[in-house]
């Protein structure tokens, strides 16, 4: 059997608390499947390699990455020492865009065991799949401030939407959705205000959608669809939306279904000519990071999806994801909870129930 090269980055803050937890689960699966999983640890990160390099990552990075597998990722940032944009673009961005990982998959879940903040609202109501673009739209670095300092200063940020972009996003979704049951797929704009790209969006959202007749579709507005997320979020299946819409809905959505602190993601190349990369969709979380009470659960469900995407090139990992999920789900049903789940567990305490209930 190959064994399959897994890049481990806890990153910053609360990163470097769950990511043990989710390793302790893989470790007790990698024995028992003999899955062949060989982790590799990287400490690049704010506190310590910024501060001593000057850069998130060393020079190398790319060719250091590249013949990975999978790279497992806590979270990035640490404000009090590196301005965020700094840290997020030397660092999760870069893998992102180098690595062409232009798909954010993000399932949000209502789970047995956790509070709905929303009324009324049961498992089965809240469990819809949130594709993000992930490598262009909102999120670029190109603009620049004229005349700063004065009373004529003036700042421009540009978005960018290509239609190779837009697309292999759009037929992704579309993908996704044929393999749900309520088949739909939702598109968020906001073309009423944002006259040219999201008009554009639109347009390739209407061609594109029109080659997949098993599937409908509709699309809103971002700000009414943020809206219905909270009032009938039963409505949805698969959202799909570009880079800034898509990371807004994609903290909503956890929200609505009881906590941000156990969604997952996975940043994905589905070709796989590079590394596909998986992260909770929380961040590093300074303001509770050293006190051990982070939910590990959005750690380790994104080694879940990690698990059942390297399923596909070795079957015994799809054993395992299962495993595995249905740990998390014993354990969130019957505890221990950390505080965002109303309990008073640890960080550990909950990684650990995860790992014996394996
Ligand atoms: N684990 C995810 C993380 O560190 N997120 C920090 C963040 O702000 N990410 C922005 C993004 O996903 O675009």
């Amino acid at each position: 059997m190959s064994s399959l090269k897994i890049a481990v980055i806890p990153g910053d803050g609360i990163g470097r608390e769950v990511m043990p937890e989710a390793l302790r689960a893989l470790d007790a699966l990698n024995s028992r499947h003999d899955l062949g999983l060989k982790l590799d640890h990287f400490d690049w990160a704010c506190i310590e390699h910024y501060q001593r390099h000057g850069d998130m990552l060393p020079p190398d990075w790319f060719e250091t990455l590249k013949g990975y597998d999978a790279i497992l990722f806590g979270a990035v940032g640490w404000p009090a020492a590196i301005p965020d944009h700094v840290s997020l673009w030397g660092s999760l961005l870069k893998f992102r865009r180098e690595f062409d990982q232009y798909i954010n998959l993000r399932p949000v879940k209502l789970m047995p065991g956790v509070a709905c903040p929303l009324a009324g609202k049961k498992p089965g109501d809240i469990d819809f799949l949130v594709v993000r673009e992930n490598t262009e739209g909102e999120y670029t670095n190109m603009g620049g401030r004229l005349f700063g300092g004065t009373q004529r200063e003036m700042v421009l940020q540009e978005s960018v939407f290509t239609r190779h972009g837009v697309d292999r996003v759009l037929h992704f979704a579309f993908k996704q959705a044929q393999k749900r049951g309520r088949k739909h797929v939702t598109s968020a704009t906001k073309s009423n205000g944002i006259a040219i790209s999201m008009p554009y969006w639109d347009e390739r959202m209407k061609d594109v959608a029109a080659q997949y007749p098993d599937i409908t579709w509709d699309q809103y507005h971002i700000d009414i669809l943020t809206a219905r997320f909270v009032l009938s979020p039963e409505r949805f299946d698969v959202v799909v939306a570009s880079n800034l819409f898509g990371d807004i809905l994609s903290d909503l959505g956890p929200a609505c279904a009881g906590t941000i602190g156990i969604a997952p993601s996975a940043n994905l190349n589905p070709e796989r000519n590079f590394p596909s990369l998986f992260e909770p969709v929380h961040g590093s979380a300074p303001d509770i990071y050293g006190r051990n009470i982070a939910n590990p659960v959005g750690m380790i469900w994104s080694a879940v999806m990690m698990l059942e995407f390297l399923g596909e090139i070795q079957p015994s990992c799809t054993t395992a994801a299962n495993e595995l999920m249905f740990a998390i789900e014993k354990v969130l049903q019957e505890g221990p909870h950390t505080p965002d789940l109303g309990g008073q567990a640890s960080t550990t305490d909950m990684g650990k129930a995860v790992a014996d209930a394996l």
